[in-house]
């Protein structure tokens, strides 16, 4: 005991001797600024996703960013929503009016029964109400709120930013481009049309234009210099911590109509990213590239119950040392926004004991640039105790 109280005290001497700052800080980011924190649709751990009042409750919460998803109505309005399906996220399965609106498409790929935004006018959209997508979350707004549609979000960021004296920036989020091009419904240049009305072209201008595609971004980077960022997606975490991958989610979905080889982990290579850099001024990787969870698997094989409550999720996992994706990214060049986090106890790692804010020390320790959050209270609140 007397031997680790001397080693552990000439420890606290040595470490005293440093300024505290070179111990904890994190690494920088790109710019060397803070790192913007993203309302991911609105504040959707709270209100249903992509609402005013969602995107209000966000900017109250002082995200720097609200993220609008963007799909295209019948007549061609673009209307937030995160995809076009529409089952999910509004009451459009209870109304009796739209019954025969149910059909079967192929998304990416992927025979889906629902009931599509591209089959609806905006007149018949402005109909439907939003629901909470998670059913363990807070239900009691659903069926209150409009679908807004993108000129909405526009002039709310807009508005609330002469009201806050604060710069509300918007991250449009292009959903599905080879989908919506397949139904006539392509959407780049209605969007960079009405960004232009807005008074935003530049790169300084508070908006990031998104894709998990990359034709689209790539046909954008020729039109505009508004900044661009490319989404990397998976499929799920192994049991090693490592992202797996399946179709619809191992690759673009135009590298796939192409047949093209390359999968989201391929763009994470220091030669991906910089590829990723001569059309984008980003990357968007989902979170568990950058700190994958790994399983501890028992000797009957199966993962084990870390915390004893007879389920098994993302509480049983433990981290595993930080991939280089940010540092690799910002040798590129290219600014480094990591989704999505929830900050439930639930949808933590067991290192981080429930508590949001270990995550996101954890992640803002690396050096990221932006981070997209489900809860921006939480998010801000860690961003500002660095
Ligand atoms: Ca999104
Ligand atoms: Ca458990």
């Amino acid at each position: 005991m007397t031997r680790s109280f001397l080693l552990s005290t000439s420890l606290f001497a040595a470490l005293a001797l440093q300024p505290v700052a070179a111990i904890a800080q994190p690494a920088p980011t790109l710019s060397g600024q803070k790192p913007l924190i993203v309302g991911h649709r609105g504040a959707s751990g709270y209100m249903p996703e992509h609402t005013i009042e969602g995107y209000k409750l966000a900017i109250e919460q002082r995200a720097d960013f609200i993220e609008p998803d963007l799909v295209s109505t019948k007549d061609g309005v673009l209307v937030v929503r995160h995809e076009p399906m529409l089952s999910g996220t509004t009451d459009v399965a209870q109304r009796p009016e739209f019954a025969n609106r149910k059909t079967m498409r192929k998304v990416d790929g992927i025979d889906t029964t629902d009931w599509f935004a591209n089959d609806f006018t905006l007149a018949e959209i402005k109909m439907l109400k939003a629901k909470q997508a998670f059913a363990d979350r807070d239900q009691s707004h659903n069926g209150k709120y409009a679908i807004p549609t993108f000129q909405e979000v526009i002039d709310l960021a807009k508005a609330e930013s002469t009201r806050t004296g604060r710069t509300i920036g918007i991250y449009p989020e292009t959903k599905h481009p080879t989908y919506h091009a397949a139904l006539g419904l392509a959407f780049e240049d209605k969007l960079l049309d009405m960004l232009k009305a807005a008074g935003w072209t530049e790169k300084t201008s508070p908006v990031f234009i998104q894709s998990f595609e990359t034709g689209n971004l790539k046909y954008l980077r020729k039109k505009t210099q508004l900044r661009l960022v490319q989404l990397v997606d998976g499929d799920d975490v192994d049991k090693d911590g490592k992202v797996s991958l399946a179709a619809p989610f191992d690759r673009p979905y135009d590298f796939a109509v192409l047949g093209d080889k390359r999968t989201f982990p391929d763009m994470l290579t220091p030669e991906g990213l910089k590829e990723i850099a001569t059309y984008a001024d980003g990357v968007g990787p989902w979170k568990p590239y950058l700190i994958g969870s790994r399983q501890t698997i028992g000797t009957d094989g199966k993962p084990r119950d870390l915390n004893g409550d007879g389920a098994i999720d993302e509480r049983d996992r433990t981290v595993i040392a930080p991939s280089n994706v940010v540092k690799d990214a910002h040798a590129a060049g290219l600014i480094v926004h990591a989704w999505t986090f929830r900050s439930e106890p639930k949808r933590l790692a067991s290192d981080y004991k429930g508590d949001a804010a270990a995550e996101y020390k954890a992640y803002l320790a690396l050096g990221i640039d932006g981070l997209f959050s489900d809860f921006p209270d939480q998010a801000v609140k860690a961003r500002n105790a660095q």
